[in-house]
């Protein structure tokens, strides 16, 4: 732990001096060598920061986290919409063939491909209007989690050098996560998948790349093909809340005896599977269930907004 803090504090060191005796000029003369040093070509850097700018406007949504200020019942409402639910199953019935395909290869249904393109950028069309060399830029140059994102920016470059993207096709969200699925570059390197055999991994505009990453993304990481995210679930009166962690699991037999049932009443299924309890509102909220793709889902992103809400909507495209 006093490693981490003390190199935490080195990088605010470093990133203050930088910024105020250097500039962001002097900042990427540094970080193009460092990118030349693995390999990536000058024609590439020349083009890819051309007229690079650090931008205010990611720094300004980088301090502030819109999902905090909002209840998990509200960011609910909006992630799993009823409008959501019905385009998800038209996209779901006119993508049949491919997310079949795709479940049969990785062994994700379809629903929870679909889902998770729902949630992260609404099947497709809230993909990020950012420039995603100029967003890195911005926060590798920025100081606070500058090590963090100069890693992704050089990654991002390995991506261009490939040839998946042009750099101004290469849009992303503010903070850098690209295309329908939203993955990070260290993502795209680890979890890519060209499903079109084109020679291209293009999670931007190609659907079968991007159901193809996705279910591979949760494959490698541990998805179990024949089980449920979870469940909503009662809880009995003076419950124990301090069992109400995503790391507490236990049979689904010692939650029965604990008095957990099902939303509907209903006595918990028979399952040699262990589950945790999760209150992403905390005590009086709704309270879920969760199994081992779940915490795949955390995985893919740590809030427990998001991966109940992947859930709950491919519950709902089942
Ligand atoms: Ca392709």
């Amino acid at each position: 732990m006093k490693v981490v803090i003390l190199s935490m504090a080195i990088w605010i060191l470093a990133a203050g001096w930088v910024q105020a005796d250097q500039g962001f000029g002097h900042w990427l003369l540094d970080f193009k060598a460092e990118a030349r040093q693995q390999g990536i070509a000058d024609a590439l850097l020349e083009q890819a920061f051309d007229h690079v700018e650090p931008l205010e406007r990611v720094l300004e949504l980088d301090r502030k986290q819109p999902e905090f200020t909002m209840t998990f019942v509200d960011y609910q409402k909006k992630s799993v919409s009823p409008e959501r639910i019905r385009q998800g199953r038209r996209l779901l019935a006119e993508h049949r063939l491919v997310l079949e395909a795709m479940a049969e290869k990785y062994g994700v249904p379809a629903p929870y491909l679909v889902a998770l393109w729902g949630i992260e950028t609404h099947y497709g069309r809230l993909t990020g209007g950012f420039k995603v060399v100029e967003a890195l830029a911005t926060l590798a140059y920025d100081g606070r989690r500058s090590e963090f994102f100069r890693q992704e920016l050089l990654k991002a470059l390995h991506i261009l050098e490939e040839g998946h993207i042009s750099v101004a096709d290469m849009k992303g969200s503010w903070a850098g996560a690209m295309g329908q699925c939203q993955f990070m570059p260290s993502s795209f390197l680890q979890f890519a998948v060209d499903e079109t055999g084109d020679g291209r991994k293009d999670i931007w505009m190609t659907e079968a790349d991007v159901f193809g990453s996705s279910a591979n993304y949760l494959a490698k990481s541990g998805w179990r093909k024949h089980e449920r995210w979870g469940r909503r679930v009662a809880l009995p009166h003076g419950f124990d809340f301090s069992l109400a962690k995503v790391s507490r699991t236990k049979s689904l037999q010692e939650w029965h005896q604990l008095g957990v049932r099902s939303f509907d009443g209903a006595v918990l299924p028979h399952s040699r599977m262990r589950g945790a309890i999760v209150l992403p509102d905390g005590e009086g909220g709704p309270a879920y269930l969760v199994y081992d793709n779940y915490r795949v889902l955390l995985k893919w992103n740590r809030s427990t907004y998001f991966a109940t809400s992947v859930g709950l909507l491919a519950d709902a495209l089942m």
